[in-house]
């Protein structure tokens, strides 16, 4: 049976090509530098997105027209599971991430959710054997469930970080059943509303006790997937523990864990945070911490997480430079948290809305790594800040120098001459790339 039987494996036609089932740009076997496409970019499907999403928002019902709308519980899952892997498939994509509650409904009990797990983690296994997919990461849903109304393991209630617990250590089983290369940390409800009724302290010290329990047991099993915190500020909670990437790195080290975590990086958390994409990427790449990237993007104009597909060629070649620059995203990836709007409801945009996400970054790469062939922007920085290469400038960051040097300096300085930061002839080169980048295609 196909739940897709409209659309075909989805090839490769040219930036000339018209076919909106067709990818312009992505090439998965194209090098650029030495390195295929599909390597670089490790793009990933978000199951909740693209199979469990009925495209709902909160003034209005579901409007997606799915081909598994008919079935039910059990079935329902099973018929998501046979989709997605059709899906993956025609997609030519070659990860995919899920949270527990996407893949199997929740049962009555504890019990009854694991073993509703049991049988469609197997049944995942079962399909992964005859595909190229491979499990990017999973999760624990610890956020929807009204048991979770306080927070998981930061919640005032010792029953709701067990369970929270027992969940998350069901979800490490599940993904080294799965052979996951990373497992991810999202703070849904992890963060407070009032500090009047709140206990910020144990909060956090809590948090931290649960990142170190689920690293141990992680160990324990054998799991050595890297660990990823993905960083949020608001939303569901209006103040999230981890807000943006420095904001959870000092969490990591203050709680002695930056060793074993790494950051999923979200574009739209961070234009939430009030920063650009490319800042948390590079602010995660220069203290070693980038592990992974939810690919996504917001609206400027809505102050909430939109999860809208990448199409804005400037913000995933700034990434892509980060992405680069980082040496690439090691076990990380590229992974789709975007949905389709609400008006684009027909199973087909599923595909379209993919084909444009991937196309937009396989351009972002290409022109990143031009910038970085050409040398565009190091070379500007490096002579931005060439007065730390000699003189006082070198004693500085060489810890050569002190006050009194500083002071003795200072004071034999005449008239002090800075020079152009040039940001808006950086731009106007960035477009020129962009520009030329497929122009003689
Ligand atoms: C929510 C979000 C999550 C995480 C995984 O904003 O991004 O879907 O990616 O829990
Ligand atoms: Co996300």
């Amino acid at each position: 049976m196909s739940y897709f039987e409209n659309v075909n494996k989805i090839a490769y036609e040219g930036p000339k090509s018209n076919n909106p089932l067709a990818f312009k740009f992505y090439n998965p076997t194209e090098q650029v530098n030495g390195k295929s496409m599909e390597e670089i970019l490790r793009f990933g499907v978000a199951y909740w997105h693209t199979f469990t999403e009925d495209l709902s928002d909160p003034f209005g019902a579901g409007t997606a027209i799915r081909p598994w709308n008919g079935f039910t519980g059990m079935d329902l899952a099973k018929a998501r599971v046979e989709a997605a892997f059709e899906f993956f498939e025609k997609l030519n994509v070659p990860y995919f991430c899920f949270h527990d509650v996407d893949i199997a409904p929740e049962g009555s009990t504890l019990k009854e959710t694991y073993s509703n797990l049991d049988q469609i983690v197997a049944m995942i296994k079962d399909y992964m054997k005859n595909s190229n997919t491979k499990l990017l990461w999973n999760t624990a849903n610890n956020f929807t469930n009204p048991r979770f109304v306080s927070g998981a393991a930061s919640s005032n209630n010792a029953d709701v970080f067990a369970y929270s617990a027992a969940k998350v250590k069901k979800g490490l089983e599940i993904g080294k059943e799965l052979g996951g290369e990373n497992y991810v940390f999202w703070g849904g409800r992890e963060g407070y509303e009032s500090l009047l009724n709140t206990d910020l302290k144990l909060e956090m010290d809590n948090l931290g006790r649960f990142f170190h329990m689920a690293s141990e047991y992680a160990k324990e099993i054998g799991f050595d997937a890297q660990f990823l915190i993905e960083p949020k500020p608001k939303e569901p909670t209006t103040h999230q523990y981890d807000f943006d990437v420095a904001t959870g790195y000092a969490f990591l080290q203050h709680y002695g864990l930056e060793n074993t975590f790494k950051f999923n990086i979200e574009a739209n958390h961070a234009t939430l945070a009030g920063h650009t994409f490319e800042h948390e990427l590079r602010y995660a790449r220069i203290h070693g911490m980038l592990g992974s990237v939810d690919a996504n993007q917001g609206d400027p104009l809505l102050g909430w997480d939109t999860d809208e597909f990448p199409t804005d060629l400037y913000s995933t070649t700034l990434a892509m430079y980060e992405i680069l620059k980082n040496g690439g995203l090691g076990r990380g990836g590229l992974n789709f948290d975007a949905k389709v709007r609400r008006g684009s409801f027909e199973a087909e945009d599923l595909f379209q809305a993919h084909i444009a996400g991937m196309d937009t970054f396989a351009i972002g790469l290409k022109v990143a790594q031009k910038l970085i062939d050409d040398n565009v922007l190091d070379g500007f920085v490096e002579n931005r800040y060439n007065s730390y290469s000699e003189g006082i400038g070198l004693d500085i960051v060489e810890g050569k120098a002190d006050f009194h040097a500083l002071e003795k300096h200072a004071l034999n300085l005449g008239e002090i001459n800075n020079k152009s930061g040039r940001v808006e002839t950086i731009k106007a080169t960035i477009n020129q790339y962009l520009m030329n980048a497929y122009a003689d295609k």
